[in-house]
C-alpha cells in the first residue's frame, strides 16, 4: 500500500458516504474498509480513504475501464485489494466513436458544472447538448461561464443561458480568482459532489485549482487557448477527484470535442418541457410536430410561445438520440434502432 500526498484525513460523510451505500453492505461487510476512487488510469487505479490518499489493489484480470472516478468501492483493510463495487446513485457516461463499451465520465455526482466562457465557445445548441446529458443522470445543471474578466458585458450570456431550462442556475465568474469559490459555494457543501465538463479551454482546471486551493506542483496542469477562436488545446487528459477547501469534492475532465447523445429521451424531456408539455395536446398521438393538422406545438410556435428554433434543436437532437439509442426489441431481445416519433 502506497501513500500519495495530496489531500488530508476526512470522515466517510464529508467524502460523500450516506445511508445509500451503507444499506448496500451485508453483515459480513461492514469490517471492510471503504474507498473512494480518485484517478483511473489503464492498469491502476488510486481512492480517497478516511485518512488520506491510498493505491488500490486490483484483482488478477480486473479492468480499471470497469470504474469511474467518484465510485464507491470496498477493500480488504490491509491490502486495499477490491473486494466489489457499490451500487451508483448517478453515473455519467457517453458513447464514443468506435468503442463498444460506453466511457464512465463520473459517478454519485450531485451537482454538474456545464463551463463554458463568454466568448466563441458560448453556443445555445452544444449547452443543451451538455442539459440532456445532465438530466438523464438525474444531477443537477449549473451553467458555469467563465472568463467574466474578459467579457465587456455577460448579460447577453447570461440571459442566453437561463432561457434554456426551466429554473436553470447561471453563474458569471474569473475562474483564477478566490471570488470564484464563493460564488460556487452553494453547491459545494460537505459531502457534495461536483464536476466539470465543457470543452477543452474554457477553465475547468483553473476552477478547480481555484475551488481545491491548489498551487505549484500540487496544481492540476491548465494551458493557453488559441486566440484566434478560443479554441483550448486538451491539456487535461484524465479524470480525477479532489477536495474542495470549504468542503465537498470536484471532479476535473478532459476537455469534450462534442458531446453525443444517445439514451437520453428523459433529459430530453426535462429540457424541451415546453415542448414535451404541450404534446399531449396533439391531435395525433404520433406527431412528430412538422407538418400534421391539429398539432399543439406548431400552433405555440404561431402564437409566439414555442421558439421556433428550439423546436428545430429539439427535432434534431430527438432525431440523434433515436438513431443512437438501441432498443431491445423483438423475440430474441435482438437490438434494433428505435422508429422515429415511437416516444414523442
Ligand atoms: N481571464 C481568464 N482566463 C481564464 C479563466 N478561466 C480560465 N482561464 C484561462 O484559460 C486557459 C485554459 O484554462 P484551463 O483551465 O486549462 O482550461 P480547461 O477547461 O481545463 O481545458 P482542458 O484541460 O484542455 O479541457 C488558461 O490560460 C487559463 O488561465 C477566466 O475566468 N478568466
Ligand atoms: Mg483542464
Ligand atoms: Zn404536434
Amino acid at each position: 500500500m502506497t501513500e500519495i500526498p495530496d489531500d488530508a484525513a476526512t470522515s466517510l460523510p464529508s467524502l460523500g458516504w450516506s445511508a445509500f451505500f451503507e444499506g448496500q453492505l451485508s453483515d459480513a461487510e461492514t469490517g471492510l474498509e471503504r474507498l473512494r476512487i480518485a484517478t483511473v488510469h489503464r492498469s491502476r487505479m488510486t481512492a480517497q480513504s478516511t485518512h488520506g490518499p491510498v493505491r488500490v489493489a486490483l484483482p488478477p484480470k480486473m479492468k480499471t475501464t470497469d470504474y469511474a472516478v467518484g465510485d464507491w468501492i470496498i477493500v480488504e483493510p490491509d491490502t486495499h485489494l477490491i473486494v466489489r463495487r457499490l451500487d451508483r446513485h448517478a453515473l455519467l457516461q457517453r458513447k464514443t466513436e468506435g468503442a463498444r463499451a460506453p466511457q464512465l465520465i463520473a459517478a454519485n455526482v450531485d451537482t454538474m458544472f456545464i463551463v463554458t466562457s463568454c466568448n466563441d465557445d458560448f453556443n445555445l445548441a452544444r449547452l443543451e447538448r451538455y442539459l440532456a446529458f445532465a438530466n438523464e443522470a438525474e444531477t443537477n445543471p449549473v451553467i458555469v461561464l467563465t472568463k467574466a474578466d474578459k467579457a465587456g458585458d455577460t448579460a447577453p450570456f447570461v440571459a442566453g443561458a437561463a432561457q434554456l431550462q426551466r429554473g436553470l442556475d447561471v453563474v458569471t465568474l474569473n475562474a483564477k480568482t478566490p471570488d470564484a469559490a464563493d460564488t460556487l459555494a452553494p453547491w459545494c457543501h460537505e459531502g457534495q459532489t461536483v464536476v466539470l465538463v465543457g470543452s477543452s479551454g474554457v477553465g475547468k482546471s483553473t476552477l478547480l485549482n481555484t475551488l481545491a486551493a491548489k498551487e505549484g506542483e500540487d496544481a492540476q496542469l491548465t494551458g493557453d487557448i488559441r486566440e484566434d477562436d478560443a479554441k483550448g488545446r486538451h491539456t487535461t487528459t484524465s479524470r480525477s477527484l479532489h477536495g474542495i477547501k470549504g468542503g465537498g469534492w470536484v471532479i476535473d475532465t478532459p476537455g469534450i470535442r462534442t458531446l453525443h447523445l444517445s439514451d437520453v429521451s428523459d433529459g430530453l424531456d426535462i429540457l424541451f418541457a415546453e415542448i414535451t408539455e404541450r404534446a399531449p395536446d396533439c391531435h395525433f398521438r404520433d406527431c412528430t410536430h412538422a407538418h400534421e393538422p391539429g398539432c399543439a406545438i406548431q400552433a405555440a410556435v404561431a402564437d409566439g410561445s414555442v421558439d421556433p428554433a428550439r423546436l428545430e434543436r429539439w427535432r434534431k437532437l430527438q432525431d440523434e438520440n433515436d438513431a443512437n439509442t438501441p432498443d431491445i426489441t423483438g423475440p430474441k431481445g435482438n437490438y434494433s434502432q428505435k422508429g422515429r416519433g415511437k416516444k414523442r
